[in-house]
């Protein structure tokens, strides 16, 4: 990034250090306190991704035994990481469903009374399908639409009911384009319509998990750049009410932090408006939030840890003291919970090629500054 600079003046530094020392100062309580007790607390879930790999891109935090202890310790709910997708479960073809990667986390959060979420029944971007489906045929005439229909029917039916116990389910995920707010084309959406595709996902899913919350989740944000997203995620919330579509909740990935240095300057100012009149938009719908993906990119912050974890600490508090103010906020999932699984170290690289540490514990395992973040959030948050 040839445009790096230091991001944080001395002043706000210390002001930061100090913050993290204050979290520090907290007397401890007589035992931890899980973060999935303090959520419960106040009426909502905190939870994490896993993944069941080794596959491909498929994270392996799932075969870590500490990491396991953790995400049994810290949380109320379990969502898998890829193992639900597409390109996972339908991998090996358009007759074959492979759930043993999912079912091994179903397994294990039902052994340690974690609630599960799923993520996701379509994830609507040509990116992210199986390769089959490119070259699939779905026929000529009036059969290629009933064919489609068949295949995203039968497919979010299966999964649905295989996994009655989700509590909530991202049944369409990202099909906003970030560049003009349109909604993504997909071999689905060019038979069937687009409207009609992710209409047709909601119904089936409510028809298959009634249980469910159902979620449309996207990776909008407050900062400059994300007005066409934003927007266009509106007009889809927006359109989905006005066609009785049965949408309970918009899903807010939440990887906040960001590649460039100034978006560590304070949660929101002058973005936070912006922000609040998004969520306020989509609240005033009736739609319920979830903060589903959260972790803190940290490739902008300087190397030496103790600021940095500072940084992205105070950073993060601002951003969920704000989203749980909202009583619509139901779930708070962290996109993994060790540093060193983070999809995050794969991509966008810091100029020092350093890991990041965009996560709630370190890669021994120790709790940093963010942990204590979010338990401050957690504890702060009125009751829901
Ligand atoms: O963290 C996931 C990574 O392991 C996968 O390679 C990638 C592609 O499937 O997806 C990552 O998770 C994404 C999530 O499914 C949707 N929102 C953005 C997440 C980060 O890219």
């Amino acid at each position: 990034m040839s445009s790096f600079q230091p991001v944080l003046s001395r002043r706000q530094a210390l002001t930061l250090g100090a913050t993290a020392a204050t979290l520090a100062a907290v007397p401890a309580l007589a035992a931890p306190t899980s973060l999935a007790a303090l959520a419960r607390d106040k009426g909502l879930y905190f939870g994490s991704a896993v993944g069941a790999g080794p596959v491909g891109s498929l994270t392996g935090s799932f075969e870590d035994a500490a990491y396991r202890k953790i995400l049994a310790d810290e949380c109320g709910v379990l969502v898998p990481e890829n193992e639900l997708k597409w390109y996972v479960v339908r991998a090996a073809g358009p007759q074959s469903f492979a759930f043993e990667r999912a079912d091994r986390i179903a397994a294990f959060a039902k052994a340690n009374g974690q609630a599960l979420r799923g993520h996701t029944l379509l994830w609507h971007h040509p990116q992210w399908f199986p390769a089959w489906i490119k070259t699939y045929d779905f026929g000529a005439g009036p059969a290629r639409t009933a064919n489609a229909q068949a295949m995203l029917v039968q497919h979010i039916d299966t999964v649905c009911k295989r996994y009655p116990q989700m509590i909530s389910w991202d049944v369409v995920n990202e099909t906003v384009d970030p560049a003009d707010g349109a909604i993504r084309r997909t071999v689905f959406s060019d038979i069937l319509g687009q409207h009609e595709t992710l209409d047709l996902a909601f119904h089936t899913a409510r028809a298959a998990a009634p249980k469910a919350r159902l979620v449309y989740n996207d990776y909008m944000s407050w900062e400059v750049g994300n007005e066409k997203h934003r927007y266009g995620v509106l007009k889809l919330l927006e359109g989905f009410r006005k066609r009785g579509t049965p949408v309970d909740a918009l899903g807010v990935q939440s990887h906040i932090g960001a590649e460039n240095a100034d978006s560590f300057t304070g949660f929101g100012r002058p973005q936070e408006k912006e922000w609040r009149a998004f969520v306020d938009e989509a609240t005033g719908m009736g739609y319920d939030l979830l903060i589903t993906e959260f972790d803190v990119h940290d490739k902008g912050l300087p190397y030496d840890f103790a600021p940095r974890d500072a940084a992205v600490a105070a950073y993060a508090k601002g951003y969920l003291d704000l989203m749980l103010s909202y009583r619509q906020t139901k779930e708070v999932l962290a996109w993994g919970m060790v540093d060193k699984y983070s999809w995050l170290q794969n991509q966008w690289l810091r100029e020092d090629k350093k890991p990041k540490r965009p996560t709630l514990y370190d890669d021994a395992y120790q709790p940093k500054p963010l942990r204590e973040a979010v338990a401050a959030a957690l504890r702060a948050a009125p009751v829901r």
